[in-house]
């Protein structure tokens, strides 16, 4: 089991695009363990490559992951084939800590991907898992949730999140102990 390192609003790898993944090498298999191991340690229900410093085209989800059994998802190179409808709902993100905004986002979305054993898999999103979906895609392509605000909203979330770096200064180095991202009480001191 390894945390990785989250890296926050700042960090350029939010920014770029990943890389197709071309052999799923056990490399990539481990960096997804990892990040399923990251994603469950900051309570998230979903992570994607460069939120850990990486530039593979890799994300995984888990929108059950307080159901029994969790319903993990490893989507290697994924890519929507089919959009419809249109649904607006609150998001947040790993990257942007304690921040908060309103999202229109697909309301039913088809998935095409690769799974950790590099075989093609198609899966259908409704409700969280379609928004879900959606965010971590985005992420591949260096787009934020933060992208889609208003003019105004952005600004006030920007704002929120410069109050954020202050309470935790670690953030500044735009990469930080997952500890400190889930909000642990151990979090490390900085
Ligand atoms: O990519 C990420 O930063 C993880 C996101 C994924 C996500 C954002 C908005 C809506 C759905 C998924 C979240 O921070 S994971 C935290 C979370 C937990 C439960 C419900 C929504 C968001
Ligand atoms: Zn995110």
């Amino acid at each position: 089991m390894s945390l990785l390192d989250i890296h926050v609003l700042g960090a350029p790898i939010l920014r770029q695009e990943t890389n197709p993944v071309t052999v799923v090498t056990d490399d990539v298999r481990r960096l997804i363990a990892d990040m399923f191991d990251t994603m469950y340690a900051a309570r998230g229900i979903g992570l994607a490559a460069p939120q850990v410093g990486r530039t593979e085209r890799v994300t995984v989800i888990d929108v059950g992951r307080d159901k029994a059994p969790p319903q993990p998802i490893a989507l290697i190179n994924p890519e929507i084939v089919l959009q419809e409808g249109s649904v607006r709902g609150e998001e947040g993100c790993l990257s942007i800590p304690e921040v908060y905004g309103d999202v229109d986002r697909a309301a039913r979305v088809v998935v095409r991907a690769l799974d950790g054993d590099g075989q093609p898999f198609e899966i259908e999103g409704t409700d969280l898992l379609a928004r879900c979906l959606q965010h971590e895609i985005d992420h591949l392509h260096g787009k934020l949730f933060i992208d889609y605000l208003s003019i105004l909203k952005r600004r006030a979330a920007l704002a929120k999140w410069e109050e954020q770096k202050a309470k935790y200064p670690a953030l500044i180095r735009t990469v930080v102990p997952v500890s400190v991202v889930a909000g642990r009480p151990d979090a490390e001191e900085t």
